[in-house]
């Protein structure tokens, strides 16, 4: 712009529920690293998540970053009554659609003393952040937070239905090689609510209605969380169809837009994950985790804890407490550290500094994207346990098209883990997993190393969402 053109005020609008918020808040704070100076970043999440957020940042957020509360579209519910979250979800995009997101804008520019927002950044999934920008004379810039073969299924999903129609059980195995950079997929691995589960769920509404206003949208550029060499060409090529007037940059795993000391090592460890991982030779320790949401039921939680004792294999386990009775009896003095054992159960690890370490060599995940993505960049393998959503098509791309993991069939059981991970850390069919996990790493580290092509796609969002 002009010099007397005023600074870039840049709305980021969260989705306020599992792990969506706290990736785009490291989006948000690279943001703010890289915008020019006097740039301002405005946050928009509930208030809820806000408070979430705050505590897990701790003290050090940027200057130029502010939060600003939107509706959450909860009527006030006594504090006994909680509200299941795919309801929380409803009343979310609800109040987010009737007006939520305008509102948030007009209390982001009076935060700002006024100042206009010139550019509408957000997690992809909050659709009606399209029509807030617009009617704010604004761009919408979406992030994606999830793999890019997902977004061009989301993208596809009319053309998929048409096609599979009701036969998604007894076509289940079948390719998807009429769908341009879909073709390595089967019926089977494409997100729920595509061509099946339940159509009505709030996530497969949201998705849909998603890809129809990103069609409509005109948004200059769409970040996407992979970076080049990940997807086979198609991918790229098929998005770019579907969205031929929108800068598709891929600038991820976001995790590395930040530096190093501010995303992983300040991240809190009080159960000491990081230094129980330090007594361990290197590519020697399994972990495992399922992410913010995913639970598996108790006999699986029983068959997986027996598969770790029985690989032989240290395991760092990150699991929420509320499954912890749920264990085998016994199993938690036998492997807990303190008793000397062979593991460590913890409610929360920081995940990003233990994939880090050089002690793991081998990841039991659910293949959400973020914790995909993390092992990727830290070149560990993964043994896949899908649970819903995109985690399927995820699973598929590590064990099918990528390469540098496994994925099991329906449920763990004690043969399968101890099998898996055997395999991940010292197997000969698990040393092409190893091998083809470096290989990524390299790709990964020389695409954010200075001028390295996510570097640069980044720094092209930016400038993008910084023009006035
Ligand atoms: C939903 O993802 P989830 O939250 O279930 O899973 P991830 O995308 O893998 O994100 C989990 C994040 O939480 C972090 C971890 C990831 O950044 O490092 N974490 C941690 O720090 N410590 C722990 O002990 C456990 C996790 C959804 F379920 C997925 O299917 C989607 O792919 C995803 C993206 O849209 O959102």
């Amino acid at each position: 712009g002009a010099a007397s053109s005023p600074p870039p005020h840049v709305a980021v609008v969260a989705f306020p529920f599992s792990s969506h918020a706290a990736v785009l808040l490291a989006f948000a704070r690279a943001l703010a690293a890289a915008a020019h100076a006097g740039a301002t970043i405005s946050f928009l999440s509930t208030a809820s998540s806000i408070a979430h957020l705050r505590k897990a940042v701790g003290g050090q957020l940027p200057a130029n970053l502010r939060f600003v509360e939107i509706t959450d579209g909860a009527a006030p519910v006594p504090a006994a009554a909680a509200v299941p979250v795919p309801r929380q979800m409803e009343m979310f995009m609800a109040a987010a659609e009737a007006g939520g997101i305008k509102a948030g804008l007009l209390a982001a520019r009076a935060a700002a003393g006024g100042a206009r927002v010139s550019c509408v950044v957000g997690d992809a999934f909050v659709w009606p952040a399209a029509e807030a920008a617009a009617a704010a004379a604004a761009p919408w810039v979406p992030v994606w937070t999830a793999a890019s073969c997902a977004l061009l299924a989301h993208l596809r999903t009319d053309a998929l239905r048409a096609d599979v129609g009701d036969q998604a059980a007894s076509r289940a195995d079948e390719l998807l090689v009429p769908h341009r950079g879909l073709g390595s997929y089967r019926v089977r691995d494409l997100p729920d609510g595509v061509v099946s589960g339940d159509f009505n769920y709030v996530i497969s509404r949201l998705v849909h209605r998603m890809a129809q206003v990103l069609q409509r949208a005109a948004a200059p550029a769409v970040a996407l969380n992979a970076f080049p060499g990940l997807d086979p060409p198609d991918v790229a090529a098929a998005l770019a169809e579907l969205l031929p007037t929108c800068d598709l940059l891929p600038l991820g795993p976001y995790h590395l837009l930040l530096p190093t000391d501010s995303s992983s090592s300040s991240a809190a460890d009080p159960d000491g994950c990081l230094a129980w991982l330090d007594s361990h030779p290197p590519r020697s320790v399994a972990y495992v985790s399922f992410g913010t949401v995913a639970c598996p039921r108790a006999d699986e939680l029983r068959e997986l804890a027996a598969g770790l004792e029985s690989s032989g294999a240290p395991f760092l386990w990150s699991l929420r407490e509320d499954s912890w009775p749920l264990l085998p009896p016994g199993f938690l003095d036998r492997g807990g550290a303190a008793a000397g054992g062979n593991g460590l159960v913890v409610p929360w690890a920081p995940q990003v500094g233990v994939l880090r370490h050089d002690a793991v060599g081998a990841f039991v995940t659910h293949a959400g994207w973020a914790s995909v993505m993390e092992g990727v960049a830290s070149g560990v393998p993964m043994a896949c346990r899908p649970f819903f959503g995109d985690q399927r098509m995820n699973a598929r791309s590590v064990a099918s098209v990528w390469g540098f993991g496994s994925a099991f069939e329906g449920a763990m059981t004690q043969v399968t883990v101890a099998k898996a991970v055997g395999e991940l850390l010292r197997g000969e069919e698990g040393e092409r997993m190893r091998a083809r996990a470096r290989e990524l790493q390299v790709v990964v580290a020389s695409a954010f190393a200075p001028g390295g092509e996510c570097r640069r796609n980044f720094d092209k969002f930016v400038e993008i969402v910084c023009r006035v």
